[in-house]
């Protein structure tokens, strides 16, 4: 996957990018890359964004640029470029990630995050740019950026050669082997601390036992959503 993230603060991402399951995908062949908004502006001083018609709080940034920038680096109209992959605008107004989007997602070879600032977008930039709008949760960030890295760390461990063990994707919180409940509980050594037990068929070696269990477990943690 070749996941380009569109940016004010390209910097932050050099910190993302190191973080073992990120760095794993990225040493399988994957890859990250940050596209810097200040560097293709068009305008003078490094300018990126502007007051809102219409009168109003907060600075938004502005269609000119980011169409500056994303035909810098792609070679093609931007309006063009969301038919050929997937252009994500982060906006608390988008749809809401869940897993079942970062398994949509997941399954893209190309995917470009675009990050707002301040007041956000121009609209103009995920009506005609974007493909696709999220959000990462009902309450306003700052900014797109950690939004941004919410999206790749979710999808990113998905990847083939991320985490160390496949299983540890397949039977995890809101999967589909799970029902799309949260996990089951998990525990390791000591068996015994200050009183508090393991549970004794985690120690048993019956394995269709455990798997009995941790379903049920599963099971009573939570609703699925649909419920
Ligand atoms: Cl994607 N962006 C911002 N600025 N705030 C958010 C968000 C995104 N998702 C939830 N809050």
């Amino acid at each position: 996957m070749r996941l380009d993230v569109v940016t004010l603060f390209p910097d932050w991402f050099d910190w993302f990018g190191s973080q073992r399951h990120v760095a794993n995908a990225l040493a399988a062949g994957h890859e990250l890359r940050t596209l810097d908004l200040r560097e293709h502006t068009p305008l003078s001083g490094g300018q990126v964004d502007d007051t809102p018609f219409g009168g109003g709080a907060g600075m938004v940034l502005r269609v000119d640029v980011m169409d500056a920038a994303l035909r810098a680096h792609y070679g093609v109209d931007p309006v063009e470029l969301r038919r050929e992959r997937r252009v994500i605008a982060l906006t608390p107004g988008g749809r809401l990630l869940d897993d079942r989007l970062v398994d949509e997602l997941a399954q893209e070879p190309d995917i470009t995050l675009l990050c707002g600032r301040y007041e956000g977008f121009d609209e103009r930039i995920v009506e005609h740019f974007a493909s696709d709008a999220v959000s990462i949760g009902e309450y306003v960030l700052a900014g797109g950026e950690l939004a941004a890295m919410v999206v790749c760390d979710a999808v990113m461990r998905k990847l083939p050669g991320a985490l160390g063990h496949s299983d540890s994707v397949r039977e995890e919180s809101f999967s589909a082997a799970l029902e799309g409940r949260p996990e089951y509980p998990h525990y390791t050594r000591p068996a015994e601390f200050r009183g508090w037990r393991v549970p004794d068929v985690l120690l048993s070696g019956h394995h269709e036992q455990i798997r009995a269990w941790r379903l049920q477990r599963s099971r009573e943690r939570g609703a699925t959503g649909d419920e």
